[in-house]
């Protein structure tokens, strides 16, 4: 029928370790960059942290059962490094490996697919204290990590994706400092970009050498990028952050070269095969998205360029239709839709996992306990008909993963901002499926968008 996704397509959620499994101290997992982080003082928003988080590490049986009952078939989670080598070399933890092996398990016996995430921001900190994505050894440290990763799980899992958002650890970990481990380092970040892109090269290489049958990708957060205003400075800019956010590793992963405004910043680091070693046979690319980003020069900004805030527009949002979400996102259906494009005409038309798309809202309870999110609803409704209209114009999406299964430690900005389609109470851990969660289980049953829902 017109209006159905293909057959075997996958729906799912998606979720990160250190935001949802709590128990940062449990069973030998030894502390990470985000530990560190989240217990400096003034970092994070009312200076929350991830020590519980919502507990996940315990409730997983939980967690996976709810998302078993709207027949999700597939979810995305990453796996903690420091629970599995605590050390970020070297030996194993079994108590480590063990967690995951019976999340997957479970996974598996309610036929959800297992799509694993290697890296989603939580360094070991004893790598960090040897200079982190800085420091060229990491390139190999991680690519042993990726081989523990496929002995311990490939018999059982199908898809590996190396890295999350690797442009928002390097720009808000060593460019801003909004992010661990905070930096505001210029060479260090053009090291880190080049190190995260060969350890993505060696990582896939040594997993496929281990087994030739998974898939693997890296996941990237790509936003078309608009001037904020016609001046020439903003549109010197909008190239600028265009460069590093969306191709500073979308173009050595997915097309062997580097970005030419970028090239000068990192050629010192590139040795002798690294172009080769980075840019292999993906079998997929990772998409995250959630919004379009209007970009302003800056000369205070260590990159001189950044995105405006909603209030710096001169003549505001296009349009008196424009919304928001909580995070003060703007709601730009056709940007995904576009985004995607980009990818399939641009990247040589690779198969594309969406990876992450969702909104914040504040979603509160009503006095018969229900979480009417509809503007959430509307929001998946709209973003959903892209996607949809991207695949009926040749696009190879595969997946569509939305974030996220529940409500839950949105990083610098503590728990303030709700993304779940299960709410969360943060005192008891409780979880309340919202609306949006029962708009997923006729989505995938129908497997077509639930218009009138
Ligand atoms: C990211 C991460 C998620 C975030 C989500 C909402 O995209 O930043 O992958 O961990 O929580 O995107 O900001």
């Amino acid at each position: 029928m017109k209006n159905k996704f293909p057959n075997d397509f996958f729906w799912g959620t998606a979720t990160a370790s250190y935001q949802i499994e709590g128990a940062t101290d449990k069973d030998g997992k030894s502390k990470s960059i985000w530990d560190t982080f989240t217990h400096t003082p003034g970092k994070v928003k009312n200076n929350e942290n991830g020590d519980t988080a919502v507990d996940h590490y315990h409730r997983y049986e939980e967690d996976i059962e709810l998302m078993a009952n709207i027949n999700l078939n597939s979810y995305r989670f990453s796996l903690a490094w420091t629970r599995i080598i605590p050390e970020g070399i070297g030996k194993i933890n079994p108590k480590g490996v063990d967690f995951y092996s019976r999340l997957i398990d479970k996974c598996l016996e309610k036929n959800i697919e297992p799509f694993i995430t290697l890296y989603h921001w939580d360094l070991p900190q004893s790598l960090q204290d040897k200079g982190g994505w800085a420091n060229r050894d990491i390139t190999n440290i991680f690519s042993d990590y990726s081989e523990a990763i496929v002995k311990n799980f490939g018999d059982r899992c199908n898809h590996f994706i190396t890295f999350n958002e690797p442009q928002v650890f390097t720009i808000h970990g060593y460019v801003d400092g909004y992010m661990a481990p905070g930096y505001k380092d210029l060479e260090k970040y053009f090291a880190s970009i080049h190190n995260v892109n060969v350890a993505h090269g060696k990582a896939f290489q040594a997993m496929k050498s281990l087994n030739n049958n998974i898939k693997i990708g890296c996941t990237l957060n790509m936003a078309p990028c608009i001037p904020a205003t016609k001046s020439s400075e903003d549109l010197h800019a909008t190239k600028l952050f265009d460069t590093y956010w969306n191709r500073s590793f979308a173009d050595p992963m997915y097309l062997g070269r580097y970005p030419e405004l970028l090239i000068d910043d990192v050629s010192k680091h590139i040795q002798q095969d690294d172009m080769k070693n980075i840019f292999q046979k993906n079998d997929f690319i990772g998409l995250n998205h959630y919004q379009h980003i209007r970009i302003k020069a800056d000369n205070k900004s260590l990159l001189k360029a950044r995105g405006a805030f909603n209030d710096e527009l001169p003549f505001g949002l296009d349009g008196k239709d424009a919304k928001l979400t909580l995070m003060g996102w703007e709601i730009v259906p056709d940007a995904y839709y576009d985004q995607i494009m980009d990818l399939k005409n641009n990247y040589g038309n690779p198969n594309i996992y969406l990876t992450e798309n969702g909104a914040a809202y504040p979603d509160l309870i009503e006095k018969n306990g229900e979480i009417n999110d509809t503007d959430r609803i509307d929001y998946f409704k709209k973003y959903l008909s892209a996607v949809k209209k991207s695949i009926d114009d040749g696009a190879k999406v595969k997946s569509y993963f939305a974030w996220t299964f529940m409500d839950n430690f949105e990083w610098a900005l503590g728990f303030e901002k709700r993304f779940g389609i299960v709410h969360v109470d943060f005192k008891t851990l409780k979880r309340t499926p919202k609306k949006s969660y029962y708009f997923f289980k006729k989505l995938v049953e129908q497997n077509s968008i639930p218009f009138d829902f």
